[in-house]
């Protein structure tokens, strides 16, 4: 999916949304083993939204849609994202996230071009929260 702004007051706020894979690292300033796992990412209104790996989702009659379940959300306003050093992890074109609560996560895709836009938006969602 391509980037476009949404209405209203945030209108410089940018929107994406796609498959990558992630985990989180530190919860609350507090290391945590991770658990990388496919999600559903969502970016709007300055919100980051990583959904359940529908994998994990139990099958049967759920239909798909109900399948779509938010695992974390974090909030980008004071957040930092780069590329994580190489003893974050042994994958490649790896990205960490840090929020202001203290909460760390590693978002990962094998090719480069899908996390490197990943990277350029949220670096400018970012930077549009800190004129707001
Ligand atoms: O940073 P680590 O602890 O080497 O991360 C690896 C482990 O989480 C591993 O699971 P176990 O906790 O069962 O050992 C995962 O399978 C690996 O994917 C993790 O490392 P990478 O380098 O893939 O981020």
């Amino acid at each position: 999916l391509s980037n476009r702004s949404t209405g209203s007051n945030h209108s410089l706020l940018l929107e994406k949304a796609g498959i990558i894979n992630k985990t989180k690292v530190v919860d609350n300033g507090k290391k945590i083993r991770k658990n990388w796992s496919q999600s559903w990412t969502v970016l709007h209104g300055g919100i980051l939204t990583f959904h359940k790996d529908p994998k994990s989702a139990p099958t049967g009659n759920a239909s798909k849609a109900s399948q779509i379940v938010p695992e974390y959300t974090v909030e980008l306003r004071g957040s930092t994202v780069g590329w994580a050093s190489k003893d974050k992890s042994s994958k490649k074109n790896v990205l960490e996230l840090k929020t202001r609560q203290g909460c760390e996560y590693l978002m990962q895709y094998d090719t480069e071009s899908i996390i490197s836009d990943w990277l350029k938006v949220m670096q400018d969602t970012i930077r549009q929260l800190e004129l707001d």
